[in-house]
């Protein structure tokens, strides 16, 4: 009695001078301060140019982990406990993800990007080399909690009979009288964090999008600006509410101003489109095949270069004498890689800024090359040894208006290589099939040997790449070498099968290789590499154009992108694109302008390369001139920044709102179907 008497007297003793922080959780101060931690170990790790964690993003940091672990005060003390430790584990997982992915693909993890079943497994290797070691920091405290969770567990068992005993002492009849105050303070509790986390997470949100920051949400290009303002916690939220808004919601219709627009837009381009002038090359090959081959992560610099003697490309340097070279080709993919830069260059749209258009809108109605040229007697055809399901593929292509997709299931995996197929054999048997097939077809072929993380066998890597060799830049080299190898067979295979001179055969890349490191690429290039040099580097995949007698060939330097092929195909085979819905401009056209934009907002026209910053914000972005390669008057930028960001809204509108559907049945006089 005596022991109970002053066991309740320290315990007002100690409630009286704890009273100040009544309403603490010394428990939930702790999560509170771990997730801080981790969120500012993933931004340490971004390396985002432009993008700090300054007061205000810690202050909108906090109020995102408040917002994500209110409820967890609403539980009693062992079930808050649980919770606290079930939100950390999720958020931490959520984090390292990120982390991963964004090391790879520069961007978060979206919904629609887990929506594509397979689609960050499959990464497979890839995903082990961009795990690094520190990273366990983000989960170092689960760890330890598990560790003490053993020890209290086997504790517990060993004392398990003592401590119940006085536990019951303890607790005693006071618990059941003060149950319904504690009820009360815990709900209270709750709802004022979910205020507070409202109040910190809204506000400078609201802040930023009322000053530097206005239409953030309306027109962003790029993940990373969202981030910049919303926090990775936010950022996810708002994925959440947009996935939903995108499928769900109602309310995304169209304005008839913005509908408008779009329809100006088009008019001028198609109007501009359809004055040929006295253009000998339109229509000039009439009639052809069209091969198009879009190589894996096949970048520009490559080409014509050599390392320790060797050249990494002989084929394509070789092709090149009798070929259309455009050595100022940019892709403009986004977060589909792959798939956009098949969509921009089979549809000549951009990508979207979140997820990949084939996996969100592959019901919607699009101009594609292969539906335009089926309407000229052509036959089309689309080839890649992986999963047909990869990128939603087999339901876009059939979309897209191919007769046939060939996919991992039509060849013999006679070369196993990476992820599938060795390119050479690849090829080889793709020929095979397209000699079997009815004349003039259109096929387009997608490559991937040389697919990250490049770690080809050593009895296929033949170049010596000295200090570079066994890294993995030097590995890229290696596969890059490996698919020129396998054009210069598929030459020789198109000759043997008298397909050759009958066909305008294209090659290019479709993005990056991922790899952001400048050591490698200055080593490789025995020079230093400037700010402009790297951009450039990073957007140009080569444009090769082999037509079917050898001519005019030479190298091109007007810049030009992925989403220009479309149009040019058709200019070279003498197809009037001013009816379809194509944004890319005909390079063979003197009339359309040149301007290139990138899906980050970079673009070039030529004479200015604009850079812009992670913000989004014009003036904080740097503009060059390509003549002097020096930083130049940033207003020199600015009518094309606008006109960039007018594009990339246009493509956005017309892909999510189904706009081309709406205008052909506007065309053929049927009823329009509203915007989604
Ligand atoms: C696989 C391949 C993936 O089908 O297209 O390429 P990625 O999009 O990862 O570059
Ligand atoms: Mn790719």
């Amino acid at each position: 009695m005596e022991q109970i008497h002053s066991r309740s007297q320290r315990r007002s003793w100690q409630q009286r001078l704890l009273w100040p922080f009544a309403p603490v959780r010394i428990d939930y101060l702790l999560f509170l301060i771990l997730m801080l931690g981790k969120i500012l170990y993933l931004h340490s790790n971004l390396h985002l140019q432009n993008i700090d964690m300054n007061a205000l993003d810690v202050i909108t940091a906090i109020g995102s982990i408040l917002l994500a672990s209110f409820w967890t005060l609403w539980l009693p003390r062992r079930g808050r406990i649980i919770g606290l430790i079930i939100a950390d584990v999720l958020l931490s997982v959520l984090l390292f993800a990120d982390l991963v992915y964004f090391r790879y693909f520069q961007d978060f993890i979206t919904i629609p990007v887990l929506m594509q079943a397979g689609q960050v497994e499959s990464l497979g290797g890839s995903i082990r080399e961009l795990i690094h070691t520190n990273d366990i920091l983000l989960f170092a405290d689960v760890l330890l909690l598990l560790i003490v969770g053993i020890v209290l567990i086997i504790r517990r068992i060993t004392r398990g009979k003592r401590i119940t005993a006085s536990s019951n002492r303890w607790n005693g009849s006071d618990v059941s009288s003060s149950r319904s105050r504690r009820v009360v303070t815990r709900l209270l509790q709750g709802v004022g964090v979910l205020v507070l986390g409202c109040l910190l997470t809204f506000g400078p949100i609201k802040y930023a999008t009322s000053t530097w920051a206005i239409g953030l949400f309306v027109g962003n290009w790029w993940n990373m600006s969202l981030y910049n303002v919303t926090g990775v916690l936010g950022f996810h939220g708002y994925d959440v509410y947009r996935y939903a808004e995108d499928h769900f919601g109602s309310g995304s219709q169209l304005s008839a101003a913005q509908t408008n627009e779009v329809k100006d837009w088009f008019a001028a381009k198609q109007d501009t489109r359809s004055q040929k002038g006295d253009d000998d090359l339109f229509g000039a090959y009439k009639g052809s095949n069209v091969i198009a081959i879009q190589g894996e992560a096949f970048m520009n610099f490559v080409v014509g270069k050599s390392f320790n003697g060797q050249e990494i490309t002989p084929n394509i340097n070789r092709l090149m004498k009798d070929s259309i070279y455009f050595s100022q080709y940019y892709h403009q993919t986004g977060q589909g890689r792959t798939s956009d830069a098949d969509m921009a260059s089979n549809a000549s749209l951009h990508p979207l800024p979140t997820g990949s258009v084939f996996t969100r809108y592959a019901d919607h109605e699009y101009d594609t090359l292969p539906n335009i040229l089926n309407k000229q007697g052509y036959d089309s055809y689309v080839f890649h040894a992986y999963e047909p399901s990869f990128w939603n593929r087999s339901v876009m292509y059939q979309n897209m208006g191919y007769t046939k997709f060939f996919s991992k299931n039509d060849y013999t995996i006679d070369e196993p290589l990476g992820w599938s197929l060795g390119d050479k054999s690849f090829f080889r048997q793709s020929v095979e099939k397209m000699s079997e097939v009815q004349q003039p077809f259109y096929s387009f072929l997608i490559t991937l040997s040389s697919h990250h993380p490049f770690t080809l066998p050593a009895s296929v890597q033949e170049l010596d790449m000295g200090d570079l060799s066994g890294t993995t830049f030097g590995d890229y080299i290696q596969s890059l070498h490996y698919v020129d190898a396998a054009l210069g067979e598929m030459e020789q295979d198109l000759k043997d099968k008298g397909l050759w001179d009958k066909t305008i055969l294209l090659f290019y890349g479709d993005h990056d290789d991922s790899l952001k490191d400048k050591a490698p690429m200055e080593e490789f290039l025995g020079k230093e590499l400037s700010d402009l040099d790297m951009e450039q580097l990073m957007n140009q995949v080569p444009m090769l154009i082999h037509l079917p007698d050898g001519a005019h060939a030479g190298t091109y330097d007007t810049p030009a992108g992925q989403l220009d092929m479309t149009p040019s195909i058709l200019h070279l085979l003498g197809v009037d694109a001013s009816p379809y819905y194509l944004m890319g401009n005909d390079m063979f056209n003197k009339k359309e302008d040149k301007l290139v934009v990138l899906r980050t907002g970079a673009f070039t026209d030529g004479k200015v390369f604009y850079i812009p910053s992670a913000d989004g914000v014009f003036e904080h972005g740097t503009a060059y001139d390509l003549k002097t390669r020096q930083t130049t008057n940033l207003e020199r930028a600015r009518s094309g920044f606008e006109e960039a960001q007018k594009r990339l809204n246009i493509s956005d509108e017309v892909i999510t709102h189904d706009l081309i559907r709406e205008f052909h049945s506007e065309k053929s006089g049927g009823t329009s179907n509203s915007s989604k």
